[in-house]
């Protein structure tokens, strides 16, 4: 590209020299008498040639550099569609192990659904559903009680995980769903009960009304697998701002939701935490902050790569600061609850 540069700028150069010889030559004859004609013309004759041959290199030139120019355009353009290509693959990949998973779970569903129900032993929770035999894990849908106010509520059961019966309450491992939001989507929840989602502060209350254990399952980039344990877990009602409380920390991820015991949640357009700081703006996700954070499970999703690369920001990523400080972000999270009296 340099070459064919300096090339143009040699001939522009050239084109600027012959056209001052011409002008030149043109003041010389008009100050000559009378300049026979054929020499003045065969002088512009041969000036007009070597215009245009010079002009017909330039057009060469400019073709050359213009195909140069298309060809890197076209590798840049072949670069982009190969990575586009590669995640069309991993979604592609997704979507079809998801599918799959679909289809097990629609039949866990219908079994669910189809097994004869009484109000005396009406479905609460994957715990009560576990007891009733369902111990594979996967959606099901908890029906709605007139009696207790409840609307239909599908849940994601995990029926494996040191004994089972844990329903799951928020999930991160897909990253496209984001976490910043508003008070009332936390409260009534969001996302896919079989991807990334938070099942709602209220429906959080009401699991937690009976004495309750929460398990956070996290994993990292190296596949590297943690998790903690709390004997106790409960959050209050929204009119006490789902404070919640927690006790007797067990797991080898150490205790980072210590520092949130008995704070009030935060969403972006509610601050409650306890600092100056508005936590949920600056960390980007809904939780129990306090000044601001030991873990942030709500935080921003960084994939492979990036996930360190967050260092000097904010610090907003998926955060669990006993393990992998404050700024790493986890690949993998999953927060759930089953009753402490629950025996499998
Ligand atoms: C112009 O090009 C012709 C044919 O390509 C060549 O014969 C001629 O010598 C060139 N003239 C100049 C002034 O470069
Ligand atoms: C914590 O564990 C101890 C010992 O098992 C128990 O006595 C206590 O009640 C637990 N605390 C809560 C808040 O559940
Ligand atoms: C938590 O919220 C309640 C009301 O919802 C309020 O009375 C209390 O002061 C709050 N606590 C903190 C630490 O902000
Ligand atoms: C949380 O605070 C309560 C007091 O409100 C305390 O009893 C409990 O042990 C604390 N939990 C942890 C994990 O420190
Ligand atoms: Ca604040």
């Amino acid at each position: 590209m340099a070459k064919i540069n300096l090339s143009i700028v040699v001939l522009e150069v050239a084109l600027l020299l012959l056209a001052e010889t011409w002008a030149q030559n043109l003041r010389k004859r008009q100050a000559l008498p009378k300049p026979s004609k054929g020499q003045c013309c065969d002088e512009v004759r041969s000036l007009k040639v070597q215009v245009a041959n010079l002009t017909s290199l330039f057009e060469e030139l400019s073709r050359k550099q213009e195909t140069d120019m298309k060809k890197l355009v076209k590798q840049i353009l072949d670069l982009d569609q190969q990575s586009q290509q590669q995640e069309a693959r991993v979604t592609e990949a997704e979507s079809k192990y998801s599918e799959i998973n679909n289809r097990v779970e629609i039949m866990q569903l219908q079994t669910a659904q189809s097994a004869p129900k009484t109000s005396s032993e009406a479905t609460y929770d994957c715990a009560s559903l576990y007891s009733k035999n369902y111990k594979i894990s996967g959606e099901y849908k908890l029906p709605k009680d007139e009696f207790l106010g409840t609307p239909e509520l599908p849940i994601f059961c995990d029926m494996e995980t040191n004994g089972g019966g844990w329903t799951v309450i928020q999930r991160r491992s897909v990253g496209l769903t984001s976490f910043n939001r508003d008070w009332k989507q936390y409260k009534q929840g969001f996302g896919s009960i079989r991807g990334d989602f938070w099942l709602g502060n209220d429906n959080i209350f009401r699991l937690t009304r009976q004495p309750s254990t929460l398990r956070i399952d996290m994993e990292d980039w190296e596949g590297e697998k943690r998790y903690a344990e709390y004997g106790f877990f409960t959050v209050s009602n929204e009119l006490n701002s789902y404070k919640l409380f927690l006790a007797n920390y067990s797991g080898n991820a150490g205790d980072s939701l210590r520092y949130h015991n008995n704070t009030n949640f935060s969403t972006m357009n509610k601050d409650n935490d306890k600092c100056l700081d508005d936590c949920a703006a600056r960390r980007k996700g809904g939780y129990w902050y306090n000044c601001c954070t030991d873990s942030n499970l709500n935080g921003v999703y960084y994939r492979y790569g990036d996930h360190i690369k967050n260092q000097d920001k904010n610090q907003d990523g998926i955060t669990w600061y006993s393990w992998h400080g404050p700024t790493y972000s986890l690949k993998k999270v999953e927060m759930k609850v089953r009753p402490v009296n629950f025996q499998s």
